[in-house]
């Protein structure tokens, strides 16, 4: 499972808010041994969603427990006072803000890149990529939500799909290098869609990797064939 945008091949990042939370240090495990690439953490404060999951400590044990990079998505309130503390897990993690929590998303941007943490946006189902074209330089990643943020097991919002297909237009013109991460409902099913639109990371959650009728390995295998190389778009 192991890939990146540059060898064509795409890149899985567990949602580890859909592991098994009384054992999650054996799941970053066995999570690692299968091969996935990144580890997504969901990150919720109870205010700008109405949930809440891992903290800082939980991320930073993670973080010293896998090698593997760190995937952090913010959907916080307060990305000025957060994103900071997150950069610092984990090596060189992702951190992701949603860009309308904050009134200037260039200058955290640009903060979180001088901490040596790569940049992100998130592109809620509410807006297009386009009402983001003024920060797409300043990141290395772009995260489209394919359901409202602040749950796992959600259905796909089908007009995310053209989000997606319009970040992969967006950077092509503008000769950007972020990566396209699609994040929610992320099924057997919607797989194939997501990678036809342009999809280079898939956040893996109950839909595939966790999916309870199936044993992680088992699951593993079949998320295995789905990404194969030659399945994305490159
Ligand atoms: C949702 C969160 C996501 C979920 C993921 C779960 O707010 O940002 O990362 O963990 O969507 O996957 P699934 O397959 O249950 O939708
Ligand atoms: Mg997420």
């Amino acid at each position: 499972m192991t890939s990146t945008k540059k060898d064509g091949r795409v890149i899985v990042a567990p949602s580890l808010m859909c592991a098994d939370q009384m054992n999650l240090g054996a799941e970053v495990d066995e999570l690692a041994s299968l091969g996935v690439d990144w580890l997504h953490l969901d990150i919720m404060d109870g205010h700008y969603v109405p949930n809440m999951t891992f903290g800082t400590d939980q991320c930073r044990a993670i973080g010293e427990r896998s090698d593997l990079p760190l995937d952090i998505h913010l959907m916080v309130d307060d990305p000025d006072r957060w994103a900071p503390v997150f950069a610092g897990f984990g090596g060189a993690p992702y951190v992701t803000i949603h860009p309308e929590t904050t009134w200037h998303a260039a200058r955290t941007l640009s903060a979180l890149r001088e901490s040596g943490a790569h940049p992100g946006i998130a592109v809620d189902p509410a807006f297009s990529p386009d009402r983001f074209t003024n920060l797409l330089g300043l990141v290395d990643l772009v995260l489209v939500m394919a359901v409202n943020p602040g749950y796992a097991g959600r259905e796909l919002l089908p007009w995310t799909l053209d989000s997606v297909r319009r970040a992969r237009e967006l950077r092509d013109v503008g000769g950007y290098d972020f990566l396209i991460e699609v994040d929610g409902n992320v099924s057997w099913a919607n797989i194939p869609l997501m990678l036809e639109a342009g999809a280079d990371v898939l956040v893996a959650g109950t839909s595939s990797l966790f999916d309870p009728q199936l044993t992680r390995a088992e699951a593993a295998a079949r998320l295995n064939a789905l990404v194969a190389p030659g399945t994305g778009r490159g």
